[in-house]
């Protein structure tokens, strides 16, 4: 009889050890525990046969089965631990950081050519005691016109055809408005020395004209201002955005809200001035309207043009670019091609 309990433990005891040997997670781990070891377990279910046994064999039977349950136990706890640490290993194989390989090359962004060109322009007129002032692209038709010596039925309301969101707000033309604005904003003081530059639309669309363009306008005001000192300054804009050595013409003009008005000529940046395609033979091309501001804005604008004058001047930012860059047709700027952009 006593053969058989120690060959019952002996099974026990090889099942156990295939088992375990088995058990290849955490989780397996455990069934195997409440099969060996669990209150229902084969361990408990052979204790229940103790009874059977003649009374002299019940005690060695006992301790037999108890010892078992012991190294059982022990070779969970060792087997648990071994576990555990394949699977942090296993963890941090899965989640480790190879510096070596090589990074996922991606594009950088760069500003857009209008926005170098803005950004220059400003640069220029800031150095010079300029403020640069901002304002909102949907205007008031009073600001837009009627500020600028524009009233109703004046025929230059019908130079640039307008896109009217009702009888009295329009979007912006110019962005003179933004002038009169500041002005309004700062009069009586003196001096008004600032920069507008923005989006500005008017109903064209073609090689040269977009329904959207971008604008800078320029504005002084202050006791004896005359046009000399238009001239002065513009050429020295002219001289540090487009080079030493350039000369400029003042052609006479008319604009409603400047008196005298006039065009203003850069000598050629292609041809230095004896003639090219650029400029059309000419030597000259065009690149500012501006004039003395028309004693009717000052005075709309709270100064005496008694007291104070004013010279203003302004200039289509894509024009510049398209002569600084030789660029032909205005809508590249618009089509966000890389291969266009990647180039400035
Ligand atoms: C131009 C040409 C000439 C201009 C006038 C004013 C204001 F608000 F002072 F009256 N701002 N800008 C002006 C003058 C703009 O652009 C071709």
């Amino acid at each position: 009889m006593q053969e058989n309990i120690h060959e019952k433990i002996e099974e026990l005891r090889s099942q156990f050890q295939q088992s375990i040997n088995g058990a290849l997670d955490l989780e397996a781990l455990e069934k195997l525990r409440i099969k060996f070891l669990g209150k229902k377990g084969e361990v408990t279910a052979l204790m229940r046969t103790v009874g059977r046994l003649p009374a002299e064999e019940r005690p060695l039977f006992g301790k037999l089965l108890n010892e078992f349950k012991n190294a059982a136990e022990e070779m969970l706890e060792s087997r648990k631990k071994q576990l555990k640490e394949k699977d942090a290993s296993l963890r941090w194989e899965k989640e480790r950081l190879d510096m070596t390989l090589p990074g996922k090359p991606f594009q950088l962004g760069r500003k857009h050519p209008l926005t170098l060109i803005s950004e220059e322009i400003e640069e220029i007129f800031s150095c010079m005691g300029f403020q640069i002032v901002e304002g909102p692209e949907v205007e008031l038709d009073y600001y837009n016109f009627e500020a600028l010596n524009m009233p109703k039925e004046h025929p230059a309301r019908d130079m640039q055809d307008s896109f009217y969101i009702n009888s009295e707000v329009l979007l912006r033309t110019h962005t003179s408005p933004m002038q009169i604005r500041a002005m309004e904003a700062m009069a009586p003081r003196l001096p008004v020395r600032i920069i507008c530059p923005g989006k500005v639309f008017r109903r064209d669309d073609d090689m040269t004209h977009s329904p959207m363009f971008h604008q800078v306008e320029g504005l002084v005001v202050d006791k004896g201002i005359t046009m000399a000192d238009l001239k002065g300054i513009l050429l020295l804009f002219t001289r540090e955005m487009f080079g030493e050595g350039r000369e400029l013409r003042f052609r006479p003009s008319f604009f409603p809200f400047t008196e005298p008005s006039a065009e203003v000529d850069i000598s050629c940046i292609i041809c230095g001035g004896s003639g090219c395609r650029t400029c059309g033979g000419t030597g000259w091309l065009e690149i500012l309207g501006s004039g003395m501001v028309h004693p009717r804005v000052l005075e709309v604008s709270g100064y005496n043009p008694e007291e104070v004058t004013g010279f203003a001047f302004g200039m289509g930012i894509e024009r510049i670019a398209m002569l600084k860059y030789g660029i032909e047709d205005i809508r590249l700027f618009y089509q966000n091609d890389l291969r266009m952009l990647q180039q400035y």
